[in-house]
């Protein structure tokens, strides 16, 4: 039984399942948006995390369809929590190959127009991976998807190839700061200063940031008074699955 000839197949019988994870203002205290995080519901293993199978379908090519069948659902998703009033964003992750091989700006000229969601209500989110590889042609591209008016983050800020010269050349509007800094903040000397020094550089940049992985409330404390913009963590709530981000979203109003 291998994972890897049942992904293009699970794709096809529609097994996979977008989870929300909220993320919220700090300032505000308001659900800013959710990050899209897929998984699949395996007929006998049951919900298996991307963990288990995003690297496989990196190597076989499937991430593309799926990248934009993700693209697709969370923008159906996102259009509709909008259409019920609530003014809220989603960020999709985007994988390496998906800014290589496939044409990314139709696929998110597309997702948008078919959703009817405002482009200024998709994230991107990039990894540092991407933006070091091939910089001519990834930076026309990221040109072209600034224009379509999405916002851009940089995933797992902290972890790569942390080059300041690119925050500057490629334009993104928002640094996530990687977990392993956030969930070490109130421990570790290291973490702290780095967790600061991100958030300082980023607002001299005008980027925004946001923490991921805040756990608790002293974590949470020490960002708010670093001046982080937003949170995302399993102190607020876990990824759900987008009956239960309804719910979520309707409940906080
Ligand atoms: O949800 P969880 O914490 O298990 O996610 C694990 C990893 O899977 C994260 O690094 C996340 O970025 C990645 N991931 C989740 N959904 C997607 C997706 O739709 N596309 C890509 N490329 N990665 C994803
Ligand atoms: O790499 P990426 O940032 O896309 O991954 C997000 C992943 O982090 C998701 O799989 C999500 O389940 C996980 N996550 C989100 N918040 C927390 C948290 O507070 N603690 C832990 N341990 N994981 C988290
Ligand atoms: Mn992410
Ligand atoms: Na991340």
């Amino acid at each position: 039984l291998s994972l890897r000839n049942d992904l293009r197949r699970a794709l096809e019988r529609g097994e996979f399942v977008v989870y929300y994870q909220p993320q919220l203002d700090m300032a505000s205290g308001q659900v800013a948006g959710a990050e899209a995080l897929v998984r699949w519901r395996h007929p006998e293993r049951g919900l298996v995390p991307p963990g288990s199978f995003i690297s496989i379908a990196e190597d076989s090519g499937l991430i593309v369809p799926l990248g934009e069948w993700v693209l697709h659902q969370a923008c159906h998703d996102a259009a509709g929590w909008n259409a019920a009033g609530h003014q809220v964003g989603v960020a999709v992750n985007l994988s390496a190959l998906q800014f290589k091989r496939g044409n990314l700006e139709d696929s998110v000229r597309a997702a948008l127009h078919q959703s009817g969601l405002g482009a200024h209500r998709l994230e991107l989110e990039l990894t540092e991976s991407i933006l070091i590889k091939d910089t001519e042609n990834v930076l026309a591209k990221v040109r072209r998807l600034h224009a379509i008016g999405v916002e851009l983050s940089i995933d797992d800020f902290g972890t790569g190839y942390s080059s300041l010269s690119y925050l500057q050349r490629f334009q993104v509007d928002k640094l996530k700061i990687d977990q392993s800094f956030v969930r070490a903040l109130t421990r570790e000397q290291d973490s702290a200063a780095i967790v600061t020094a991100v958030i300082q550089m980023a607002r001299s940049l005008n980027l925004r940031t946001i923490a991921e992985g805040v756990e608790d409330e002293e974590t949470l404390a020490v960002l708010r008074s670093q001046g982080c913009d937003q949170v995302q963590g399993f102190l607020h709530a876990r990824p759900m699955p987008v009956e239960d981000f309804r719910e979520y979203l309707a409940r906080r109003d």
